[in-house]
C-alpha cells in the first residue's frame, strides 16, 4: 500500500496564476477530499496521491506552446506521410534529415579516442582558447580590439544563454535599462531581455508593402531613442524577415548609433549562413568595432557548426580599454556563477579543435558554404515553381531574402490551410525556413501556397 500523501490544498500557485473558476474548483476539491476523509482538515489532509486535484499544483495553467518550437511538436503528431516542418530554423539535408559536419564528426572521434582528456570542470568563463577563436572568428583575426585585450569573451550556452548573460550584465550594471528590438524580430528575444531585467522597446525594421526594409522608419525610431539606449541588431540574416540592411545602410546606422550613444547589441545566431561566407556575413559587426565604440555580440554555433544541441555560443564586450574589459570579465563571472556554474565541455571543445587548426578550419567552411549554396538553391526553385504555376502576387522577395528564412508574406489564415490540407508546418507569421526543404518537396509546397492564396483571403 502506498503512503498517504500529506496536501495543502491553498496553493501558494493560487493567487498568481489561476482563474476566479479554477479557484472554486480547489475549494470544491478541498471539500470533497474532506468530505471524504474524518482526519483530514481544512489546512493539512491525508489523500491518494491518484486524484489530479490532489496536487499542490493542481491549479496550475496550461502554458501554450512555444510559437517555434511548438511547430515541431504538432508536426510530430501528424501521421501524413507527405508532412514538411518548415517551422525551426534547423538545416536538412536533400533528404530531409539532420546533418552533423564531416568536420564535426571527425573531431568528436578524436575528442573520444583522446585518453589524456578529462570531464573536469571548466572555468565559470568556458574554455579559453573556445573564448579567443570565437571573438577573432566575429571580429577578425587582425582585430585590434582583440589585440589590445579590450574585448572580454565568456562561453555561454549557445546564442540563446549568451543573450541572456550579456542582457542580465546589463540590466545590473548599465546605465540605461531600455532595449530596442527590431520589429519583428525572434519571438525569444522579447522574453529573454525582458527576464534578464531590461526594458524592451521596438524600432520598425520590415515594410510589409515592399517586403524590405524600412530604412526611414528605423533611422526616425532610432533618432527618438533615449541616449544610451541598447540597440539590438541582428548581425546578418534577419530572422524572421530575410531583410538584411546593405552594407552602405549599416554605415548609416553605426553613424546615428554613436551620434546617439546608443550601445549596439549584435545577435549573430547565423555568420557564415546568409553569403556562405564568414568575413563577410561579419561585416556589420566589423563595421562597429573598427570605430573603437564599445558593444556586445553574442554567437551561436548551432547553424553555422550545425551544433544546435550541444548549446556552443559565447558573449563578447568590446570596451574602450583592457583595464575596463578585465573589470567586466569579473562581473560576467557574478553572473553566470549562480546561473548555471560554469558551461559545458564537449561542443566548445569541438569548435575550439576546428578553428584552431588551418586544415579543419578549411574543411568546415566549404562544408558550410554548402549549406548555405543548398538553401540558396532552394529559394530560387521555390520562386520558379510559383512563377510556373502562375501564383498571384510578386514572389521575387523570395530570392531577395538571405539567410534561413523566407518572410512569405502568407497570413496566419493560409499557414492554418496550408497545415490542415497540406501537412505543411510553418510558424504562424508565414515564416518558411528554406534549410527544411528540399528540391523534391518543392512542388508541394508551391502547390500549397498557390492554393492558399487563391483559396483564402
Ligand atoms: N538568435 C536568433 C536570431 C535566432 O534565430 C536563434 C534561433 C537564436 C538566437 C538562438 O539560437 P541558439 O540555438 O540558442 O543558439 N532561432 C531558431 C531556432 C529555434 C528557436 O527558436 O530557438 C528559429 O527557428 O528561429
Amino acid at each position: 500500500m502506498r503512503p498517504p500523501v500529506i496536501l495543502k490544498t491553498t496553493s501558494f500557485f493560487d493567487s498568481s496564476y489561476s482563474s476566479p473558476s479554477d479557484r472554486r474548483l480547489s475549494t470544491l476539491a478541498n471539500h470533497f477530499v474532506c468530505a471524504h476523509n474524518p482526519m483530514a482538515s481544512h489546512d493539512s489532509i491525508s489523500a491518494s496521491p491518484t486524484a489530479a486535484f490532489d496536487s499542490v499544483f493542481a491549479q496550475i495553467v496550461r502554458a501554450p506552446e512555444d510559437p517555434i518550437l511548438g511547430v515541431t511538436v504538432a508536426y510530430n503528431k501528424d501521421p501524413s506521410p507527405v508532412k514538411l516542418n518548415l517551422g525551426v530554423g534547423a538545416y536538412r539535408t536533400e533528404e530531409g534529415k539532420p546533418l552533423v559536419l564531416n568536420v564535426v564528426r571527425r573531431v568528436e572521434q578524436q575528442l573520444v579516442n583522446d585518453v589524456s582528456r578529462n570531464k573536469e570542470y571548466i572555468p565559470i568563463t568556458g574554455l579559453a582558447d573556445f573564448n579567443k577563436l570565437s571573438a577573432k572568428l566575429i571580429f577578425g583575426s587582425d582585430s585590434p580590439a582583440v589585440q589590445e585585450n579590450r574585448v572580454t569573451t565568456v562561453q555561454g550556452l549557445s546564442g540563446t544563454g549568451s543573450l541572456r548573460v550579456g542582457g542580465e550584465f546589463l540590466a545590473k550594471h548599465y546605465h540605461q535599462r531600455t532595449i530596442y528590438l527590431p520589429t519583428p524580430t525572434w519571438g525569444n528575444h522579447p522574453k529573454v531581455f525582458t527576464l534578464a531585467g531590461l526594458s524592451v522597446k521596438a524600432y520598425r525594421y520590415y515594410a510589409p508593402s515592399t517586403r524590405g526594409l524600412d530604412f526611414e522608419g528605423l533611422l526616425e525610431d532610432l533618432s527618438s531613442a533615449p541616449s544610451g539606449s541598447i540597440v539590438l541588431l541582428h548581425a546578418c540574416a534577419h530572422n524572421p524577415t530575410g531583410v538584411d540592411p546593405t552594407l552602405e545602410q549599416w554605415e548609416q546606422i553605426r553613424q546615428l548609433i554613436r551620434s546617439k550613444a546608443l550601445l549596439p547589441f549584435f545577435d549573430s545566431a547565423y555568420q557564415g549562413f546568409a553569403s556562405g561566407s564568414l568575413d563577410a556575413d561579419a561585416q556589420p559587426v566589423r563595421l562597429f568595432v573598427a570605430d573603437g565604440g564599445e558593444l556586445l555580440v553574442a554567437q551561436s554555433y548551432a547553424k553555422n557548426m550545425g551544433l544546435y544541441g550541444e548549446r556552443v555560443g559565447a558573449l563578447s564586450i568590446v570596451c574602450k580599454s583592457s583595464d575596463v574589459a578585465s573589470r567586466v570579465e569579473s562581473q560576467l563571472k557574478l553572473v553566470i556563477r549562480p546561473m548555471y556554474s560554469s558551461p559545458p565541455i564537449h561542443g566548445a571543445s569541438i569548435v575550439a579543435a576546428i578553428l584552431k587548426d588551418g586544415n579543419l578550419y578549411n574543411e568546415w567552411t566549404i562544408e558550410l558554404k554548402a549549406m548555405a549554396d543548398r538553401i540558396i538553391s532552394m529559394r530560387q526553385q521555390l520562386f520558379d515553381a510559383l512563377v510556373a504555376r502562375g501564383t498571384p502576387g510578386d514572389w521575387s522577395h523570395i530570392i531577395r531574402q538571405i539567410g534561413m528564412f523566407t518572410f512569405t508574406g502568407l497570413n496566419s489564415e493560409q499557414v492554418s490551410f496550408m497545415t490542415n490540407e497540406y501537412h505543411i508546418y510553418m510558424t504562424s507569421d508565414g515564416r518558411i525556413s528554406m534549410a527544411g526543404l528540399s528540391s523534391k518537396t518543392v512542388p508541394h509546397l508551391a502547390d500549397a501556397i498557390h492554393a492558399a492564396v487563391t483559396r483564402v483571403v
